[in-house]
């Protein structure tokens, strides 16, 4: 098995400013958990990328793997300690599409749950502790937190972290995504207490 990343939790504090500990792991979104029939999962990897490419669940299931050792913390003020994730590197997801093109600068994370997205800036999405998760403390990710698959960049709040992960887009200018337009900060670094607006 692949060493353990764990950049994010050698921090002599571990809990952001305005945040408390939960034990429990709490489920939020904004739809519910869409059907996602696994014959029929995809994952794209697409927008300014030299090569796109749509992967199927056996392609990804078989790609090298890194496991994240990582907190998560919800802007609603709840805080997730020592979770453990396991799945392919973003980075690793942006080789196999032949690398980002010299104007990428964002991502649009997007998922199956009814064209919900975030956006991201792309050295957030390619950090080495972000990737697309399939399991969480040894099982596999449950529909509730995005199973099949699903984003996790720990160093920004979790609604960066796209359940339900079908589309890894590039782009040049930052968009907002769901949460964004309704408020919600542009980049969310907890430690800065990036909740809402643009500042
Ligand atoms: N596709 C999708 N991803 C999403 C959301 C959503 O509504 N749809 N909600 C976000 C929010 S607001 C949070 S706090 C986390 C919650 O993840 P959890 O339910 O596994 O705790 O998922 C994020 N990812
Ligand atoms: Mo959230």
């Amino acid at each position: 098995m692949s060493p353990i990343i764990s950049p994010d939790t050698g921090r002599p504090q571990r809990l952001p400013p305005g945040q408390s500990l939960t034990r429990k792991w709490p489920v939020l979104d904004a739809h519910g958990a869409p059907a996602i029939d696994p014959g029929k999962w995809r994952l794209s990897v697409e927008g300014l990328v030299h090569q796109p490419v749509e992967l199927t669940w056996n392609e990804f299931e078989a790609l090298p793997r890194v496991q994240v050792f990582a907190d998560f913390h919800c802007v609603t003020r709840w805080s997730r300690l020592d979770n453990l994730w396991e799945g392919v590197a973003v980075s690793t997801l942006l080789g196999l599409a032949g690398g980002a093109r010299p104007e990428a600068a964002f991502v649009l994370a997007h998922g199956y749950d009814y064209g919900w997205t975030t956006n991201l800036p792309l050295d957030q999405a390619v950090a080495e502790d972000a990737l697309v998760a399939i399991s969480h403390d040894g099982e596999p990710l449950t529909a509730e937190h995005g199973g099949p698959a699903r984003l996790i960049v720990p160093r920004l709040y979790a609604w960066k972290s796209a359940k339900w992960l079908s589309r890894i887009e590039l782009i040049a200018e930052d968009r907002a995504g769901f949460w964004e337009r309704n408020g919600y900060h542009m980049l969310g670094d907890p430690w800065r207490e990036q909740r809402f607006g643009w500042g």
